[in-house]
């Protein structure tokens, strides 16, 4: 089955989506997302100018040797680019094998471990009461799972807070807004926010919160243990992990769960975390993390020292990510849960797709392969637009560099 033809996408439908298309000869299409928020045209450069002209002529089948050969012949291995460019391509190869042989993916990933996939949604406000509704909101639209991010009291933006009430998008056009940051007002505020919302909705349903990195170790083993309280179901990304043994000391002090992982792009990225038990969730996801292929390995090595996956599912991953997530979680054993924020209509529109949301939970479909398509015409009609992630500054104008 000789691969015939690839091609990137880019388009804007809301915000930028980076897909790669591959055909094969007997006219089967796969697709894969290449979505990197800030940086979507260096991906669409390194698949167009370096891989693309490596991937014609070759067997579409071999998804485990191609997935090598694009990993180990670059030379140049790892990476944000490089492992989005690489999961791009396995993804679409597994859209591909899974569309000939009249299945939905999940079927070969060796089918369903659950049901359905139970996933959390963003809720956020200005302030704590704003919040409180945006929970009572979600909790109306079936979720059992819920993000709560509020305003600070004096901080004039903070980074995760929606503007809408179901569509929140992290990055803005043109140029990167700054976030202004102070640890203490933070540290002060946040117990206050879960404390009013168990008070509101009791103690059953998931609360989870994102860190987005801002903390020292000190300070998120400090945050974690006046969390306890609340019992969330996680705490995320409270420092950066590059250096992932200073986990050990948050672990030391507090008994939050913890979640890390979105940025990841390998394995290599959280051996140390996993196999020292020092998180709970990995939130690798498939298109940053070199696709369906290389994620089973990390959920593999994860299951080993019962740590669960809890994948990344912001608005910038795409559609096609998403679904490509949905057949994982519903297979992958040690799966946690899902992060599901939802795309606008425009989106959903040039990516139309087989899975579904139902009372809390998502389920990829029984559309043969991955169950997302692109609608080629409409997504020429938004055209790319520059984007960026925010930056965050401390009240005295240091950038924060966690
Ligand atoms: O910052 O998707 O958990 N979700 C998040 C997101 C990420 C963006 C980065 O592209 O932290 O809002
Ligand atoms: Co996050």
């Amino acid at each position: 089955m000789k691969i015939t033809d690839a091609k990137v996408i880019v388009c804007c439908p809301g915000r930028n989506f980076v897909t790669l298309k591959i055909t094969t000869e007997d006219g089967i299409y796969g697709l894969g997302d290449a979505t990197l928020n800030g940086r979507e045209l260096s991906v669409a450069s390194y698949l167009t100018d370096h891989v693309v002209p490596l991937l014609i002529g070759r067997d579409a089948r071999r998804i485990e040797d191609i997935w090598q050969y694009l990993y180990k012949g670059a030379y140049w291995r790892r990476g944000p680019v490089t492992m989005s460019a690489i999961a791009a391509v396995d993804t679409a190869l597994w859209d591909i094998k899974a569309k000939s042989l009249n299945t939905p993916l999940y079927q070969l990933l060796g089918g369903a471990s659950r049901d359905a996939v139970l996933v959390y949604g963003h809720a956020s406000g200005g302030d704590i009461p704003q919040t409180v509704e945006a929970v009572e909101h979600y909790l109306k639209l079936g979720y059992k799972a819920i993000r709560a991010q509020s305003g600070i009291p004096g901080l004039k933006s903070t980074y995760g807070v929606g503007r809408g009430a179901m569509y929140y998008e992290p990055a803005e056009k043109d140029a990167p807004p700054e976030n202004l940051w102070s640890t203490e007002q933070y540290m002060r505020f946040v117990p206050a926010l879960f404390e009013e919302l168990r008070k509101h909705f009791g103690p059953d349903i998931h609360l989870l919160h994102d860190v987005h990195h801002r903390l020292t170790p000190i300070e998120a083993a400090k945050l974690g243990k006046s969390l306890e309280p609340y019992h969330l179901f996680w705490l995320e990304d409270p420092t950066p992990a590059e250096l992932q043994e200073s986990f050990r000391l948050i672990r030391r002090h507090t008994t939050t769960p913890l979640a890390v992982g979105e940025v990841f792009n390998t394995i290599y990225d959280c051996q140390q975390l996993i196999q020292e038990q020092l998180i709970d969730y990995i939130r690798t996801t498939v298109v940053h993390a070199g696709g369906i292929t290389h994620l089973r390995r990390i959920a593999n090595l994860a299951e080993m020292y019962q740590v669960r996956t809890g994948s990344h599912g912001a608005t910038d991953l795409s559609p096609v990510c998403m679904g490509a997530a949905l057949h994982f979680d519903l297979s992958v054993h040690n799966f946690g849960i899902q992060e599901y924020m939802q795309h606008t209509d425009e989106t959903n529109r040039v990516f139309p797709h087989s899975y579904f949301f139902k009372d809390g939970f998502m389920h990829p479909g029984e559309a043969p392969g991955i169950g997302v398509d692109i609608d080629e015409k409409l997504a020429a009609k938004y055209p790319y637009h520059r984007a960026y992630l925010p930056v965050n500054r401390k009240l005295d104008g240091t950038m924060h560099n966690w």
